[in-house]
């Protein structure tokens, strides 16, 4: 039954279990399913643009083709916004976040939505995966008002839900509810989404490390004896491991959790707080990988647990098998304790 079942259907037979069963989420969720399509028909025309010259130049919206991340971005905002659906957003791509009043301010909606409309876009131009990823909040403002920072500044354990679309092999939209992870590919002949991975689970131990190991030299003590420990021979636990890195977090998230592995953006001595940021990129993560059994951390603090001072925040990100991450976390806490960051 399962495998045919479409994420419309899901969502209608799941929607009791949502935590604010008004039907609001539901209907969020199927706005980001329908942004996610258009934003995979843009993309998979990318290497053509060129090639169809003026037609290829020109959106669907008819204006002049703008970079696919700032694209995505608009297509997600409009998207949400004609819904009237949201009462908020803040995305990477904008420097504040948004607020959506409705028609003559009536915006009585109750979520607000944080999003990285096009993750690992510098991939693009050599056609490998990239991905959306977003992450839903219960405002805590008063309903009715205008959306505030604290609005957005929450900590990632009060997400309602997170999910992200991959734009691999194939497209597939992956999200959790706070009640498990399930995976759905799209058929792209008819435009549909299908439940293809229900129930996904984190394998508890992995022997695949994400990590950009060209930035050694300026990794911190705790990190580098960790990627000595990946490689060292120790037959009995699987070790030297397989290093994997994709440099499109999503699809190295993605294939980590179906075949177990760590994904590591740690600190580095450039940037002391890595590169990815805490709202729209770790936090959605961490929900879901805690969701599928795996877990998330800065190497020392639970990401869920990080209470945001700011929107584009940066945090050290370790997220994965469960065995993988505390294992990292232990080199960390014992070479690198002094180096903790504190927020
Ligand atoms: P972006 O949001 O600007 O695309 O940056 C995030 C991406 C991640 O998807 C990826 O894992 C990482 O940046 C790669 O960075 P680096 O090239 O420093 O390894
Ligand atoms: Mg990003």
């Amino acid at each position: 039954m399962y495998k045919h079942m479409t994420l419309g259907e899901f969502i209608i037979s799941k929607q009791k279990e949502f935590k604010y069963s008004s039907g609001e989420l539901s209907r969020l969720i199927n706005s980001i399913r329908l942004a996610a399509k258009v934003v995979n028909h843009e993309i998979r025309k990318a290497g053509l643009v060129d090639i169809t010259g003026d037609a290829g130049k020109v959106n669907v919206q008819g204006e002049n083709q703008q970079k696919l991340d700032v694209l995505a971005n608009e297509l997600f905002k409009k998207n949400l916004v004609n819904r009237d659906i949201v009462c908020g957003i803040a995305s990477e791509e904008e420097d504040d976040f948004v607020i959506i009043s409705g028609k003559e301010n009536s915006n009585k909606n109750r979520y607000v939505l944080l999003m990285d409309p096009l993750d690992g876009s510098s991939n693009i131009d050599v056609n490998v995966s990239v991905g959306t990823i977003f992450s839903i909040y219960h405002r805590v403002s008063p309903v009715g008002t205008p959306v505030t920072k604290e609005d957005f500044l929450q900590k990632g354990r009060e997400q309602v839900a997170a999910g992200y679309v991959a734009y691999g092999t194939s497209t597939m939209l992956v999200f959790t509810t706070g009640n498990g992870v399930n995976g759905f590919t799209l058929n792209p002949a008819i435009g549909t989404f299908y439940l293809s991975h229900p129930n996904m689970k984190y394998p508890e131990i992995g022997r695949v490390y994400s990590v950009s190991e060209g930035y050694f030299t300026h990794f911190q003590e705790g990190m580098k004896r960790f990627l000595v420990y990946c490689k060292e021979l120790a037959p009995e636990d699987n070790r030297p491991y397989t290093a994997r890195y994709i440099g499109s977090m999503v699809a190295d998230f993605h294939r980590n959790m179906i075949k177990g592995g760590v994904y590591i953006y740690p600190a580095t001595a450039i940037d002391p707080n890595g590169k990815l940021r805490l709202l729209y990129e770790c936090n959605p993560m961490a929900f879901i990988c805690e969701q599928a059994g795996g877990k998330a951390s800065d190497g020392f603090t639970r990401i869920l647990d990080i209470k945001p001072s700011e929107l584009h925040q940066r945090v050290p990100f370790y997220c994965g098998s469960k065995l993988l991450v505390e294992k990292a976390e232990e080199f960390m806490q014992k070479y690198s304790e002094e180096e903790k960051p504190t927020y």
